[in-house]
């Protein structure tokens, strides 16, 4: 049995992005040849990241899935080249996809659909014992930006998440095991975003550890006054990331390690 997922991931801790696709919102393309993959990952390692989250399947506004196989081709070769070197999470919906990560050694399991898309997925993580991600999304990536819609955003997150950790538990997965995540960008307008952001402590009040992923999201971009940004800048991912964890989040999915990792080991000697 691995430590509790806080005991592993102290606060803050900062998980690098390594997208294998041709396609991501700010990545896409730079590391779809596993060499370059592996060596991001090996730099995001050495920049202080606690582990890297590799993905194969883009999930920005707008884009189509891709098949189990054409995931694992993008994925596979890129975890086996850090097994037993650097600390890895698998990004992915599908139970295929994180059982081959899972023997190819990663430790977590990273699902933007919070274990609804594929019904097998939770007892691949609960047999295996891996960490565990929940995210809220409203709608699915195809559409998702289009209108989105709440009453009150932070309490439909926030039931959502604790439906979502409740279903998790009953289908075997250690609760210790698992982080929440508000999905920052998955159907939500920039308001939404930054209330979700102001108001974090609604979340971590679930007993869960917290997750929070804004690193170059187009709302950071539209902040800054650009109304068709499709990415925003590294010193306003900063900013919001800091902002996220002096509000209770535990680990930052970040694709900028160094500058994260500088501005949130200041951060915390504020409050050491
Ligand atoms: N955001 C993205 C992907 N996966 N996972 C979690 N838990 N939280 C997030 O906020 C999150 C996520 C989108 O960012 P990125 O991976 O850079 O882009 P793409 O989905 O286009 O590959």
């Amino acid at each position: 049995m691995r430590p509790p997922i806080e005991q592993r991931f102290p606060r803050p801790s900062v998980m690098g992005v390594v997208n294998v696709t041709p396609d991501s919102f700010s990545d896409g393309g730079v590391n779809l040849d596993p060499s370059d993959a592996v060596a991001s990952a090996r730099r995001m390692l050495a920049q202080g990241a606690a582990i890297v989250d590799v993905g194969g399947e883009s999930t920005r506004p707008g884009a189509e899935g891709v098949s189990a196989d054409e995931e694992l081709r993008r994925v596979a070769p890129v975890l086996a080249a850090l097994e037993g070197e650097v600390p890895a999470s698998i990004d992915t919906s599908k139970a295929e996809v994180a059982r081959r990560a899972l023997e190819l050694g990663a430790e977590f399991v990273n699902d933007v659909t919070a274990l609804r898309a594929d019904p097998e997925l939770a007892g691949v993580v609960a047999d295996s014992g891996a960490y565990l991600c929940l995210m809220h999304m409203q709608g699915e990536p195809r559409t998702m930006q289009r209108d989105p819609r709440y009453g009150d955003v932070v309490s439909e997150v926030a039931a959502f998440l604790e439906e979502r950790l409740d279903a998790a538990v009953a289908a075997g997965v250690a609760e210790n095991q698992i982080c929440l995540d508000p999905g920052i960008g998955f159907g939500k307008t920039v308001e939404h975003n930054f209330e979700l952001i102001r108001r974090l402590g609604e979340l971590t009040a679930l007993g869960r550890p917290v997750l929070v992923g804004i690193s170059r999201k187009s709302s950071l971009g539209k902040l800054l006054g650009d109304p068709d940004a499709k990415t925003g800048t590294v010193a306003a991912s900063v900013g919001a990331a800091v902002a996220a964890y002096e509000r209770g989040a535990t680990i930052l999915r970040v694709h900028d390690v160094r500058e994260h990792v500088e501005a949130l080991t200041a951060a915390r000697a504020v409050y050491a």
